[in-house]
């Protein structure tokens, strides 16, 4: 459908700057707000952009739920950082969507009714202190692997938010890990807790790259216009690669009893995960996506009467300064 919408609009644009479009993006320049581009590359990019900043608010809504249980002050103080720079990554998002004509007033809407999808990782529930450990160590980890080649994304505002966000990203899974260090060391209580928290975010991570490349609606466009770098499977295989010898490190298991090395690959065979689990959370009834939109719309609905302040304070502002005129 998206795929017939984008051709569709593509037959009516002129195929000479689309042709001159595509030559700017295979010689590697940024496209920024004020050039020509075409419609579907325009709402690819609004869908994906927003959907990824949806991904940060909602995302600290799972964390959100330790900081007041964190054990310590100083592990206190390091989540509530954390969950602080995920709504900087959304604020840096939407901004960059808005460049695209869309306003974050919109994408809001779209978040809150539903319409607008966000990653369905934060449709699992943290149960544990080792969840803040494995959603450190697995969540930014795989987040971390799709965003770095992001910072090479055809879209210049895009890019440009990329780069601090993954240099943030970077502290948040190294908390991660030594969260699991602490926990994989500790008392045999403590590391059953990391143990099962691996147990609960492993496929679910997995899930994060999307769907397996057969059955990827956007990847080849997307790739096309640089919108994306790699195909959803690469970067799976990527961090499971990098991440088994992780889990290995902290003595801990990887619930994947086909997790095998392959010396003619050089990679790790890997189990898929369970994609119709996927799909169903996707439609909604994962074990937490009723909780977390309720969660977004009291939020929005609670920070009505501030919303509401600041425009009569910028209108009485305007109306001085009109007066004054
Ligand atoms: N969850 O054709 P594709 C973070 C949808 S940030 C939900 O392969 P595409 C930081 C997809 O939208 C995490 N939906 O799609 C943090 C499409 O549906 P649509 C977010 C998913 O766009 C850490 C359909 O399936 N990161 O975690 C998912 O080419 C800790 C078909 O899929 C980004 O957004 C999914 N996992 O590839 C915060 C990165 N996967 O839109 C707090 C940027 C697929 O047609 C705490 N995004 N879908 O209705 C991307 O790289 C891409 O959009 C993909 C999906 C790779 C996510």
């Amino acid at each position: 459908m998206y795929a017939q919408m984008i051709k569709s609009e593509a037959s009516q644009e002129d195929p000479e700057q689309l042709e001159a479009f595509q030559a700017r993006i295979d010689a590697g320049m940024k496209i920024e707000p004020k050039d020509w581009m075409p419609e579907g590359y325009r709402k690819t990019l609004i869908r994906q952009i927003g959907q990824h900043a949806h991904s940060e608010i909602v995302g600290q809504l799972p964390e959100g739920n330790w900081i007041t249980r964190a054990p310590t002050l100083e592990r206190k103080a390091i989540l509530l950082a954390k969950v602080q720079d995920e709504a900087g990554h959304g604020l840096y998002l939407y901004c960059a969507a808005e460049t695209l004509g869309v306003t974050r007033d919109d994408l809001t809407r779209d978040l809150l009714s539903g319409k607008m999808k966000y990653s369905s990782i934060f449709n699992y529930p943290t149960l544990t202190w080792a969840d803040m450990g494995a959603v450190g160590w697995l969540v930014d980890g795989a987040a971390i692997m799709n965003q770095v080649p992001l910072q090479r994304t055809s879209y210049g505002p895009y890019a440009r938010a990329m780069v601090r966000i993954c240099k943030e990203e970077s502290f948040h899974q190294r908390q991660g890990y030594d969260i699991m260090m602490k926990m994989a060391n500790g008392t045999p209580a403590q590391r059953k807790m990391a143990q099962d928290a691996l147990n609960r975010f492993w496929y679910p991570s997995l899930m994060m790259f999307g769907p397996s490349d057969k059955d990827s609606v956007h990847s080849a466009q997307s790739m096309a216009w640089k919108i994306k770098m790699n195909t959803n499977d690469e970067l799976r295989q990527k961090f499971v690669d990098q991440t088994v010898p992780q889990a290995e490190y902290l003595g801990l298991t990887v619930p994947d009893e086909h997790l095998k090395w392959n010396e003619e690959t050089g990679h790790y065979d890997f189990s898929e995960p369970d994609w119709s689990e996927f799909y169903d959370v996707l439609k909604g009834s994962g074990p937490c996506n009723t909780e977390r939109l309720e969660a977004r719309n009291k939020a929005w609905d609670d920070g009505r009467w501030v919303r509401e302040g600041l425009l009569a304070h910028a209108a009485k502002k305007r109306a001085a300064k009109v007066a004054a005129e």
